[in-house]
């Protein structure tokens, strides 16, 4: 049961913070440095092989020190213990979130509904291993004898958005001889161009939904299922062709997957939160069971550095209480994501559903309307291609956006000075929005005087540079679940439930509506005046 708590704006350490930050808000970074010539090495700290740097932010230990307090006000040390001991903290859907079993490296028990979940999951692990080894070996063979050279994951949300992130993330560590494509959006587009150079042979299709409800991932599961039969001319053929990851068994077997070839998940294991179960399914086909446990070995060393380091030196807890100074205290309403890695390309989109579909809840633990900001808006591009578009706001403009850089000592791919370049600029953003250009030097480069203030670089805006020396499958793992457990700890001082999404249901019942009278030339229409006009419009075009 939900425990009484008072608002937040109650708690005498969110007051404390409240006076801290009417000292702190007309502070510089600048400053804070000029105060302090070892901040840039000691407001560091490194966990699970990952590096992060906070100095360039607008904070002092004091500014730590009163979110530690707020922290424990808040219980965050006995939250963390719920989670990781399976207690039924998703109550709205009166679930466990365990994410963090699927990962549990050391096989320590965790039990739900007084069972053991470990031998579970050791098993879906083994059976993924060896499907996908067998596919990878050429073992596993087409319903014409051929083998698999191409992986289509039909799924959407949380089904999607991770196995695609890590699939590009790891892609120096993948089979090229598999090619692997992921269709999600109920777009016949997103399908029919995943399909136009397939061949059906040789074509292995995984229909990945939790639910096996979901309406995108089973309209797009049966055109698959379609074209299949329609090319290969015999539905016997779908048992070749198609697995399931899911959790549902009956409709899987419906759809005509033989459960067989079924790998299966349990219902503690949220959608977004999913990557690491056999929803990973795709990624552990590209790049083979041995670098996937590797994934998992780096999701586990800072799963226990998160539950073990005390609140001042835990590398999520931090990141958790410096985004919310900004975005609760200097209004910051958004932070920017910032990977220096072209593999990278995924991980803003996938931390975006991370974060905002798990705090961006308005309603707190007692059915109250909060009385503080919750979830903030996540976006990014990687770098440099984002200095060539956006950069300018964020150097200039007149929102604050704190910003995560992200990047690595190596390189997979050592084409020239390429690397030294990148880093080059990774390091001389950070240096430039923390420190700026003052008017009197843009003067005294001899600047004409009406350019000056369009030449002049206000500085204080906050960054956190996190480095790894190589994206390895291990460092991955870590950087997600760095940012997993950033966002728990947000929406355990959001005092929000963190692991349900209502807010998606309300537009899929209307679509449902919506459908039914685009298929009826007769149906009376009784939405507003614009829902009502735009259906005509599109009615009359179609
Ligand atoms: C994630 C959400 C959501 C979900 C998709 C797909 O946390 O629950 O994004 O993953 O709606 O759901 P299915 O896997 O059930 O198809």
């Amino acid at each position: 049961m939900t425990q009484e708590r008072v608002k937040t704006t109650e708690f005498a350490s969110w007051k404390n913070l409240e006076a801290h930050y009417a000292n702190m808000q007309d502070k510089t970074i600048a400053e804070l440095f000029k105060a302090d010539s070892k901040r840039g090495s000691e407001l560091t700290i490194e966990a699970a092989g990952l590096f992060l740097d906070y100095s360039k932010n607008i904070i002092t230990d004091e500014t730590l020190d009163l979110f530690v307090k707020f922290a424990e006000e808040a219980n965050l040390k006995q939250a963390i213990d719920d989670m990781f001991t399976g207690k039924i903290i998703n109550e709205t859907e009166g679930r466990a979130v365990l994410h963090t079993a699927l990962r549990n490296r050391n096989n320590r028990e965790i039990l739900v509904d007084g069972k053991d979940v470990m031998p579970d999951v050791n098993a879906v692990l083994d059976s993924l291993a060896d499907f996908s080894e067998r596919v990878r070996s050429g073992q596993w063979k087409g319903f014409t004898g051929k083998k698999i050279d191409t992986v289509v994951n039909i799924g959407i949300g949380g089904s999607d958005l991770g196995p695609v992130m890590a699939y590009e993330a790891l892609k120096p560590y993948s089979k090229r001889d598999i090619k692997l494509k992921f269709v999600s959006n109920i777009d016949g587009t997103h399908m029919a161009e995943a399909l136009i150079d397939a061949d059906p042979e040789t074509t292995l299709f995984i229909v990945a939904s939790k639910t096996f409800t979901t309406l995108e991932t089973m309209t797009n599961a049966m055109t698959a299922r379609a074209w299949l039969i329609d090319k290969l001319g015999n539905e016997d053929a779908v048992e070749k062709h198609f697995v399931a990851v899911s959790t549902n068994a009956e409709e899987v077997s419906k759809f005509g997957i033989d459960t067989a070839n079924m790998f299966g998940f349990w219902e503690w294991v949220g959608g977004r939160y999913s990557l690491t179960s056999a929803i990973g399914l795709p990624v552990m086909l590209a790049i083979g069971s041995e670098n996937f446990g590797k994934m998992l070995d780096g999701f586990f060393a800072m799963d226990r550095h998160f539950a073990e380091s005390e609140l001042k030196n835990n590398m999520p807890a931090l990141m958790a209480f410096i985004g919310m100074w900004y975005n609760n205290f200097f209004g910051a309403g958004s932070y920017a994501v910032l990977p220096y890695d072209q593999y990278m390309s995924r991980f803003s989109a996938y931390l975006q559903q991370m974060d905002m579909e798990s705090n961006g809840k308005r309603t707190d633990k007692q059915g109250r309307i909060v009385d503080i900001q919750t979830g903030p808006i996540v976006w990014g591009e990687p770098g440099t291609n984002g200095q060539h578009a956006f950069y300018q706001l964020i150097h200039q403009g007149t929102k604050l956006i704190p910003c995560d850089f992200i990047g690595f000592s190596k390189s997979h791919n050592k084409l020239s000075d390429h690397h030294d370049k990148l880093m080059a600029n990774f390091f001389a953003q950070t240096e430039a929005l923390a420190f700026g250009k003052s008017s009197e030097e843009v003067a005294a480069e001899g600047t004409k005087e009406s350019l000056i203030s369009h030449k002049t670089f206000p500085g204080n805006r906050p960054t956190n540079t996190m480095m790894a020396e190589e994206l390895t499958p291990e460092t991955l793992g870590a950087l997600i679940a760095l940012y997993e457990h950033k966002v728990f700890v947000q929406g355990v001082l959001f005092n929000v439930f963190s692991f349900d999404q209502w807010g998606v249901q309300l537009g899929k019942v209307l679509a449902m509506k919506i459908l039914d009278e685009l298929e009826d030339t007769n149906a009376q229409l009784s939405h507003d005046s614009s829902t009502n006009n735009l259906i005509e419009r599109y009615c009359a075009n179609k």
